[in-house]
């Protein structure tokens, strides 16, 4: 079964392997699917209307069920690869090696924000970005600019020791775990990451961008910890909620998997630590 490591203690082989099977979704169309999957999501969960991808409670398990399936086609192209997790509140500069040219390449350049370092850089002539908000068919990255500084483990320690999954509205008001993670509220966590990055992260086609796979499995790991703190909390809510997956309602796209079915993430892969 998938250990999913900290990118930061991947070979220099595990980075070549994770990179070239990235570059073959990308070259057989499938990789796109991803990134207009969670666009449409992004464009249609609503803090008033239907939601399951973001804002919402599903939230977490949604952004599980996404990478397993995502997870599942890069094994299919090199079974020995797993998604690895970017801990930024460790590694948390712009020199960090994960933007390194043998991995992620670094920040855009000041003209247009292109990235042109790295196996995802334009000139190569593999990452060309399809499914767009602005017709730019480069990968743009600005890191660090719009917001300073990525969240501390201090900031995570504090939304890790919320001992409510979700409350009512169940939505980007409300309090609790979930919605202190995903940064409408409070310290700010995922949300932010994605305005720290810049580019096509900071908008609905964030999968553009393979940094994608790595903030948010790092967010899923964030939740398998907070499971642990918490044994006796449940996903919350239970029942008969409008617009709101239940624990047991089934989710979109899949209309085969529920809350209930994500919990517990062992059976299909395990975390390093
Ligand atoms: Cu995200």
């Amino acid at each position: 079964m998938a250990v999913r490591k900290n990118q930061a203690t991947l070979t220099a082989t595990e980075k070549r392997n994770f990179v070239s099977a990235l570059l073959e979704l990308k070259k057989s169309g499938r990789y796109d699917e991803f990134v207009r999957t969670h666009n449409e999501f992004i464009m249609s969960d609503s803090d008033t209307g239907d939601r399951v991808g973001h804002r919402s409670p599903s939230f977490l398990p949604w952004h599980r069920r996404f990478l397993i399936q995502f997870e599942q086609e890069l094994q299919r192209v090199d079974s020995s690869v797993a998604l690895p997790y970017w801990d930024w509140t460790a590694d948390r500069t712009t020199t960090a090696s994960i933007w390194g040219p043998d991995f992620l390449g670094g920040t855009g350049r000041s003209r247009d924000s292109q990235v042109t370092t790295g196996p995802f850089a334009y000139a190569t002539g593999k990452w060309n970005i399809n499914v767009s908000v602005d017709s730019r068919p480069y990968l743009q990255r600005e890191l660090g600019s719009a917001v300073r500084q990525l969240p501390t483990r201090a900031e995570v320690d504090s939304v890790l020791a919320m001992t409510t999954y979700d409350m009512a509205p169940w939505n980007s008001a409300s309090d609790g775990f979930r919605n202190n993670l995903e940064g409408w509220r409070g310290v700010n966590l995922h949300n932010r990451v994605h305005v720290w990055i810049g580019g096509q992260m900071a908008t609905g086609v964030s999968p553009n961008d393979p940094v994608f796979w790595l903030h948010h499995c790092f967010i899923d790991k964030l939740w398998a910890d907070w499971q642990r703190m918490h044994p006796t909390s449940p996903y919350l809510p239970g029942g008969n909620t409008a617009d709101v997956v239940d624990l047991k309602d089934t989710m979109r796209p899949w209309n085969n998997v529920t809350p209930a079915d994500m919990l517990d993430h062992t059976a299909h892969y395990t975390y390093d630590r």
